[in-house]
């Protein structure tokens, strides 16, 4: 009798040990904070993921540069599946994916409609598959929308960057881009442009309005310059080798939770670029809407006919996939 009882408890704790190493945990790093649209959609995901492989796979999400502040030292956990699953920004992710560097280009997209015109078409979804030969899986894209510079001076025409500090992605095509633009560029992590604004080491930077809260650079740059020169997309990409881990079924249903999220992300994104906008303006940031933008793009204009010729296959789809006026 004894004996048949701790058979049996033996039995339940191994079923037990056996229902715990049957869901796998993978970590996912994102250098935005909770409730950014970006870490909204990767919540959906792991959600998502859980529901659709029944369970067997959860997904930890560490946002807020938790593992580094520094997308450059993220992708490389990446690389080496420390980290099995990031959100970056295709400008960081160029740097082991040379194709991503169209991105880099300023002026490439006419809107946010062409950009996912072309990243929902055949070639968008290339470029993801493209990401194999860097050891990356890509998942999809989310909305980044428009960068624009702001700086701890008053910034109302592109004659005001002249001689100025700004940071940019540690990219070389983003440090001509802004050397084109009469500023010197200083490549940076983003963890660190916000004492490096306070201090002085930079006048400013450039992004989208809802990383000017997220990274709090509203408080220390107060002036914000809507030139929207990139239109950067965001990557959700995974470990090659984590990926070839999973059984096809559980692939189908990475891809069908990822493949769900991007709309999810764009509504995200749209009404946060709102929030964001009205945030910061109610923090006093002077916001200078530009209305002509042929003054930004004749200053790169010599820059992009030089890069473009390493980029002339994409190029030419995301000529194609221009919405029709
Ligand atoms: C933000 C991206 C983020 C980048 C950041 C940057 O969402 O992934 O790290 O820009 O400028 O727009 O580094």
């Amino acid at each position: 009798m004894q004996f048949k009882r701790i058979a049996l408890v033996a039995v339940a704790t191994g079923a037990l040990a056996l229902a715990a190493s049957a869901q796998s945990v993978l970590k996912l790093a994102e250098i935005h904070p909770q409730g950014y649209p970006t870490e909204l959609a990767d919540e959906q995901f792991a959600k998502l993921v859980n529901q659709y492989t029944n369970g067997k796979y959860k997904i930890d999400i560490f946002p807020g540069g938790q593992i580094s502040g520094d997308e450059k030292v993220v992708i490389e956990q990446v690389k080496i599946n420390a980290v099995s699953i990031a959100r970056v920004s295709s400008g960081a992710l160029g740097g082991f994916n040379a194709q991503l560097n169209v991105f880099s280009l300023p002026y490439l997209f006419d809107s946010a409609d062409h950009m996912w015109n072309f990243l929902l078409g055949s070639y968008g979804q290339k470029m993801l598959a493209d990401l194999e030969p860097s050891g990356f899986v890509g998942l999809c894209w989310y909305d980044g929308g428009a960068r624009s510079f702001y700086a701890n001076y008053p910034l109302n025409a592109i004659a005001d960057l002249k001689g100025k500090k700004f940071r940019v992605m540690p990219n070389n095509l983003l440090v001509k881009m802004v050397e084109a633009m009469g500023a010197s560029a200083v490549p940076m992590a983003a963890g660190q442009v916000f004492s490096a604004i306070q201090t002085g080491v930079i006048d400013g930077a450039e992004n989208n309005a809802p990383s000017l809260i997220s990274f709090n650079h509203y408080q220390v740059a107060k002036y914000y310059m809507l030139d929207e020169h990139l239109r950067l997309p965001e990557v959700l990409f995974m470990n090659k080798g984590a990926w070839a881990k999973l059984s096809k079924d559980d692939q189908a249903a990475f891809r069908k939770a990822a493949a769900e999220t991007v709309a999810f992300q764009r509504k995200a994104w749209d009404a946060y670029v709102i929030e964001a906008t009205n945030k910061i303006k109610a923090e006093g940031e002077i916001i200078v809407e530009v209305k002509d933008k042929t003054p930004f793009k004749n200053a790169v204009k010599d820059l992009v006919a030089t890069e473009s010729p390493a980029f002339a296959d994409t190029i030419k789809a995301i000529d194609a996939a221009r919405p029709k006026k």
